[in-house]
């Protein structure tokens, strides 16, 4: 099998097994025991001197980042179905949304439930009502960021999303809730979750 995930379902590899369902090609999960520190060894330090999860490989190629790992994909593997085509005007939405997730959210969440001191100005996630607010325009067209269409974007935008509903650290408004149900809903993360919970029992692991 020519791609390969290197996987912890209590990591964001967990959502990257959603992006492999949604676009619907082969792949092998490569189990790497974070709890016990395999993540560390030089084996995984070779592909990601972070030593981090999630890893992608497809043949020759080698993807570390959760965002960059669904673009690649969806440009790869499902062009003009879950990304848009470089000439269609929405790839800039597309983009846009995908790189607010890691870019903004992800550090702007992590900053406001530790307190952490900084300049608005100087911080690329600036304060948070403006990104609450930025993330209410994102969703304020349709049912996904793009309208009516979901795609790629909506799994890495998404996923950070429903990740933060889940650990309360993003206020529940109505808007995010119904994104987060709708997201929940497509036959493709449910069966992401069922493969993340198979790999839960066989390893016999538990969230701490
Ligand atoms: N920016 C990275 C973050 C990767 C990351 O922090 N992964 C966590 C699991 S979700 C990890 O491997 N943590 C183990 C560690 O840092 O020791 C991405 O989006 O993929």
């Amino acid at each position: 099998m020519s791609i390969v995930l290197y996987h912890h379902p209590f990591s964001r590899a967990a959502t990257v097994v959603w992006m492999l369902e949604e676009v619907g090609v082969p792949y092998e999960l490569r189990f790497v025991d974070l709890l016990t520190g395999k993540h560390k060894l030089a084996d995984i330090l070779a592909l990601n001197p972070m030593g981090k999860l999630p890893i992608l490989t497809d043949g020759s190629a080698l993807v570390t980042e959760s965002a960059a790992i669904g673009l690649y994909l969806a440009d790869r593997y499902a062009a003009g179905r879950l990304a848009p085509h470089l000439d269609d005007p929405r790839r800039g939405t597309y983009l846009r949304w995908s790189f607010f997730a890691p870019a903004v959210i992800e550090p702007g969440l992590l900053a406001k439930a530790a307190g952490w001191a900084y300049k608005e100005g100087q911080a690329g996630w600036g304060n948070h009502e403006s990104m609450i607010g930025a993330m209410q325009t994102a969703l304020a067209d349709g049912d996904y960021l793009l309208g009516s269409e979901f795609s790629m974007a909506d799994i890495i935008f998404g996923g950070t999303l429903r990740f933060m509903l889940q650990f309360k650290m993003l206020e529940p408004l109505p808007v995010f809730v119904a994104y987060a149900e709708r997201l929940g809903a497509r036959p493709a993360l449910q069966k992401a979750d069922a493969r993340n919970a198979a790999v839960i029992a066989e390893q016999g692991i538990k969230r701490g």
